[in-house]
């Protein structure tokens, strides 16, 4: 039965991962993985987290099953964080949310239910996107293209290329948007830019499903949901994938949410119902532990006040490695302009750095960065942040 299974390919970002924790050389920095490292270099535990941890230890319940959609407290602070509480998808009855494993067990969960209503729509991801968007839409039986997005000359946006593809698309595609903190590139639409895509959007009565996996990493959780937002106003139907892996630092305990927006209250008990079907048969009930803990920060205004404080102290933290890695770069003898690195959202910069310049970074000097040249800025710190700068000014010149 095994003999004829081929190899499959490595993940590359979670391939990579693997390549740097056999790498003996104890100099190595891993810039690979999206993940937020503190300025020790460490993965943080939150204290919000730990004392809540704490707290439910000392409670020692007993552990379910959770409910098929999960933890209701948690679905409705997750639509909270997301939509605010005065949106008209909440106060209608419009937005039916279940927690799902992790933001890509949202995603999937969404791609699996779309499936079963539409399945010839076509999937619009951005070029480039998070590596697993397009396995994740075929996976789901979709046919999967690319909208323009990154142009690699302004080093921006390519708006106007990527407006006239979702117009050429059929009407009513499936189009994945990154809600902030554009994963690799760093690079959203202005306010304005999603105005017009949100008249675009419904002109076309395409389908949004937008992703947002970094809120809070960018200006600030209600700023960095204000896409979301927007879209939620339009009266679509629309699909967003949430994750709190990063904006918790709770990347094992699979906590994320899908929020489904209907168009009439009526339709939301049906979606709700096809969409606990759904996990049913994938996975029975998502997991307790990260869902108690989130939405026990969700429901106590001290510990959510805490957790924006410390998540804001990861932003900054972020923000300040990219000021000083522009000004150590040019320190490093970098005569080209590097200011772009400031304009970008969220845990990444893409460096426009060549595969040839990352793989000598990884050969030479144990510095690894994707092939396509996105830098985890989250995983610099004081002293790493200076090797990195030169070693990157070497390979530029
Ligand atoms: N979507 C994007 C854009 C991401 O960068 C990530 C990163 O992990 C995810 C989804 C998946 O999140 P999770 O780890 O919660 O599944
Ligand atoms: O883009 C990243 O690095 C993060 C982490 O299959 C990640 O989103 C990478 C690959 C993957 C799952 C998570």
């Amino acid at each position: 039965l095994f003999d004829s299974v081929p190899q499959a390919p490595r993940d590359p970002i979670l391939g990579l991962n693997e390549q740097f924790n056999t790498d003996p050389r104890p100099h190595k920095v891993n810039l690979g993985v999206g993940v937020y490292y503190d300025a020790q270099g460490r993965m943080p535990l939150l204290p919000v987290v730990a004392q809540v941890e704490q707290d439910l230890a000392d409670q020692s319940a007993a552990r379910g099953y959770l409910p098929i959609d999960g933890i209701h407290n948690y679905n409705l602070g997750a639509q909270q964080l997301l939509l605010g509480s005065t949106s008209s998808p909440l106060t209608e009855q419009r937005a039916v949310t279940v927690q799902s494993l992790g933001g890509t067990g949202a995603l999937k969960l969404g791609a699996d239910f779309l499936q079963s209503l539409c399945p010839n729509a076509t999937v619009a991801i951005s070029n480039p996107s998070w590596e697993n968007h397009r396995a994740l839409f075929e996976k789901a039986g979709f046919t999967v293209v690319e909208y323009p997005y990154y142009d690699a000359n302004t080093r921006g946006l390519d708006f106007e290329a990527m407006c006239s593809f979702l117009e050429q698309l059929p009407d009513q595609s499936i189009v994945v948007l990154h809600a902030c903190c554009h994963n690799p590139t760093g690079i959203d639409p202005t306010a304005e830019q999603w105005q017009v895509l949100a008249e675009l959007l419904v002109a076309k009565q395409h389908i949004p499903f937008m992703d947002i996996a970094y809120q809070g990493f960018g200006t600030g959780l209600a700023e960095d949901a204000a896409a979301v937002r927007l879209l939620a106003e339009q009266g679509i139907p629309m699909l967003v994938s949430s994750s709190f892996s990063k904006s918790f630092a709770l990347y094992g305990e699979r906590v994320g949410a899908l929020t489904v927006i209907t168009t009439d209250a009526a339709q939301s008990p049906r979606v709700l119902s096809q969409l606990k079907r759904l996990a049913r048969t994938n996975y029975s009930n998502p997991p307790t532990h990260g869902a108690k803990i989130v939405s026990t920060v969700f429901g106590q205004p001290e510990r959510f006040q805490q957790w924006t404080q410390e998540l804001q102290h990861m932003r900054e933290r972020i923000q300040s490695m990219r000021q000083q890695l522009v000004v150590k770069l040019k320190e490093h003898g970098v005569v080209q302009n590097m200011d772009f690195i400031l304009q970008q959202k969220g845990m990444f910069s893409y460096s426009g750095l060549s595969q040839e310049q990352v793989h000598t970074l990884r050969d030479e000097d144990a510095i690894y960065i994707l092939d396509t040249g996105r830098i985890c800025v989250a995983a610099l710190n004081a002293h790493n942040i200076d090797t990195v700068a030169a070693a990157i000014a070497r390979v530029l010149r």
